[in-house]
């Protein structure tokens, strides 16, 4: 909305012949919107300072029985850019670099100006004084060691609208103010280091005391530190979006630097059900239960106020892509959780793997013999589907096209050790180079516990090789 002129004594203080006509101008535009409610700072009672030019509305529980107006809702975090603050994290700024950002050419009522109003800044500055605003803001003016000055506002928190997501900061920092201070209507005296954390914000030029030049503020303030030196900081190093799935457990360590000296204090908001974070350690663990996507703020406290925090997502599937088989490929080079007899856990460039370094290799000895590899995994019951999947390559010396002499059986055994199915058998007849990949469907064995077993078995003579490599069973 249009700002309003105030209506001010002329007797007061010695006015130039344009400012009396632009403040008859503003008495007459006054008198068009008393309608609404909108008094007068000026005629308030208290005397107001020369530079707060402000139309105020009255709000009882306030601290002086009035809120501003003027671009309020930005002011406040109210506005139509409200979500678009950036409060997850703070930009170290300096009074310098702030009063050298070039003035928007306009200042929308209810929209932000973007990045300067939707960024937390931070400045360590002296505070020169404060005052208690018509409006009911903390007047903070704050000077580095040049003498530049800009204004921190710290506004009543019963002048924020209950929406607004600086609300709590805002009362925060009302509070660190008023646990040090008791401003009144007439500027006092501070002459104190502080370090100010607040929204950028561009103001219009009153003349306030101790405005920037290109009218930039910090306002809402959302946290006031008094003393020498820096409070110190703390910075969680955002992990990047997550994915998961349920039933697979999840281990994720957050990792925060504390430059504030105390102990740090993990929280975090939005984890997946299932996880939970350790206050103590920033390990986010547990087994994910629900396929949701979720949005996830972890905040790092010191134990002496500083806090960071950083979000990112997590998504986690029904189980989708989630393999069963431990160490499907070999590569540990030794066959846990398989079972495997002797000799089939192979690095041999005689039978070179499907992928890696390693396969299993059964039989191939040419003389009787029977090799067997077997594993024992648990369907989830919230998958839908189960695939084995699994290379396989067969050589042999056997010559015959018509007789299976040595046999690969592919089975599904149960926790008793029977027989469920067979799922295929290789033999000798299907020897060909390279490998070639075979494909199961497990749905039949949902929620049950099986044994995944492969037996190799040669008669007395001439070698036939199964060399088994790159398994899986994903359900999802
Ligand atoms: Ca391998
Ligand atoms: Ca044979």
């Amino acid at each position: 909305m249009a700002r309003i002129r105030p209506l001010r004594p002329f007797s007061r203080t010695p006015q130039s012949r344009l400012f009396r006509i632009l403040t008859i101008l503003g008495a007459v535009l006054g008198l068009a919107v008393s309608a609404v409610a909108i008094v007068n700072a000026g005629l308030l009672g208290r005397q107001p300072d020369q530079e707060e030019h402000e139309t105020v509305v009255q709000a009882p529980t306030s601290s002086t029985g009035s809120c501003g107006v003027e671009r309020w809702s930005v002011k406040t975090g109210t506005d139509a850019d409200a979500d678009l603050i950036n409060l997850q994290s703070t930009t170290a700024t300096t009074i310098a670099s702030l009063i050298a950002l070039p003035a928007p050419a306009s200042l929308p009522s209810n929209n932000r100006i973007i990045p300067t109003e939707t960024t937390v800044f931070q400045v360590q500055a002296t505070l020169t004084e404060y005052k208690l605003e018509a409006d009911s803001d903390y007047h903070l003016v704050l000077s580095d060691s040049a003498g530049r000055t800009m204004i921190a506002e710290i506004p009543d928190p019963a002048c924020v609208g209950s929406t607004s997501p600086l609300l709590t900061s805002i009362e925060k920092a009302r509070g660190e103010f008023d646990a040090k201070y008791t401003p009144t209507g007439t500027f006092q005296t501070a002459n104190v280091p502080v370090t100010v954390t607040g929204v950028g914000f561009f103001d219009f030029l009153h003349g306030q005391t101790g405005v920037a030049p290109n009218g930039i503020e910090l306002h809402a303030v959302l946290d006031i530190q008094f003393g020498t030196g820096a409070v110190g900081s703390v910075t969680v190093t955002n992990p990047g979006n997550q994915t998961g799935a349920v039933g697979t457990a999840v281990s994720l360590q957050i990792h925060a630097t504390d430059t504030a000296g105390g102990t740090l204090t993990y929280k975090a908001a939005g984890l997946p059900a299932g996880l939970s974070i350790s206050a103590s350690s920033g390990l986010i663990s547990g087994t994910p239960t629900t396929a949701a996507s979720s949005n996830v703020t972890v905040t790092a406290t010191d134990s002496t106020g500083p806090s960071g925090s950083a979000s990112f997502s997590w998504v986690i599937g029904s189980s989708e892509g989630s393999q069963l088989l431990g160490n499907p490929g070999f590569e540990t080079g030794s066959a846990a959780p398989w079972t495997a007899s002797s000799g089939v856990i192979n690095n041999s460039s005689t039978e070179p793997p499907h992928t890696g370094s390693w396969d299993a290799w059964l039989d191939g000895y040419g003389t009787t013999h029977t090799d067997t590899l077997a594993q024992t995994v648990t369907i989830p019951a919230t998958a839908s589907t189960a695939t084995l999947t699994f290379w396989l390559h067969i050589d042999t010396a056997e010559t015959s096209t018509t007789t299976a002499f040595d046999t690969l059986k592919v089975q599904v055994l149960n926790g008793a050790g029977t027989v469920l199915a067979t799922l295929a058998s290789y033999s000798n007849l299907n020897a060909a180079s390279g490998y070639t990949q075979h494909s199961f469907n497990l749905g039949g064995y949902l929620g049950q516990t099986i044994t995944l077993k492969f037996t190799g078995t040669e008669d007395s003579t001439l070698q036939t090789s199964f060399v088994i490599d790159d398994t899986a069973i994903n359900a999802g």
